[in-house]
């Protein structure tokens, strides 16, 4: 089962998702690194709006993380689609909130100056983390609800799960962040068992130890 080439920023939060999703597949692919932020495209991102990830099967290229999963999942496997309309509508919700809501307070805001910027010695943007912080107050809120009601985040893996997760990480890497996670006590156990998945520590790139990468 070869000839799916994943083209992506090791850190970045969306290709770890694809990831997750390959190796929870137990699919081989190679990465092909790409940094959409280094200005370089060298190697050329075959994303048009220079994004990341990028997928490869056997010259079907598909782009946008979602569709990625989506596809990924038609793979033979545990199902990470749930088939009760219900479970299902939850597994969605929290992909619209992960994309719509999470992405940018807790890693472009909260990871990025809380954790990033620490780790290759740049002065924290202080406003800026305050500024995430805040945001992410209610998404944190949606979730520690939505993982309560034990529809998602609860029980096998599906799709949210894989797409939340490195978000999550982003976010507890910074100081900040953890401390604001501890305060959800279902999130923070529902973290701890992803945490754990072989495909989620495998995927862990850790943190950048100079500016030269971003
Ligand atoms: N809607 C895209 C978002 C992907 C995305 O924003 N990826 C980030 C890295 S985590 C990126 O490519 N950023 C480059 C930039 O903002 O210029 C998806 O779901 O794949």
């Amino acid at each position: 089962m070869s000839g799916l080439t994943l083209h992506g920023f090791r850190y970045s939060v969306y290709v770890r998702a694809a990831r997750i999703a390959l190796h929870e597949r137990g699919l081989d692919y190679a990465l092909i690194e790409v940094n959409p932020f280094s200005g370089a495209n060298d190697p050329p991102n075959p994303h048009p709006m220079n994004r990341i990830p990028v997928l490869n099967h056997d010259g079907f290229r598909l782009f946008e993380t979602l569709a990625i999963l989506d596809y990924i999942a038609s793979f033979p496997g545990p199902a990470l689609i749930p088939d009760d309309p219900k479970r299902r509508a939850r597994m969605w919700q929290v992909q619209g909130i992960v994309n719509s809501y999470a992405y940018w307070p807790l890693v472009r805001q909260v990871y990025v100056a809380g954790a990033w910027d620490r780790a290759v010695g740049r002065t924290v943007d202080q406003a800026e983390l305050d500024a995430g912080l805040t945001a992410a107050g209610p998404v944190l809120a949606m979730l520690e609800d939505i993982a309560t009601e034990g529809l998602a985040l609860s029980g096998p893996v599906t799709l949210a799960d894989i797409q939340l997760a490195p978000m999550i990480a982003a976010f507890a890497t910074a100081p900040e962040g953890a401390g604001m996670l501890a305060r959800h006590p279902v999130l923070s156990r529902w973290w701890q068992a992803m945490a754990e998945r072989p495909s989620v520590t495998t995927t862990d790139a850790g943190l950048p130890v100079d500016s030269t990468e971003g």
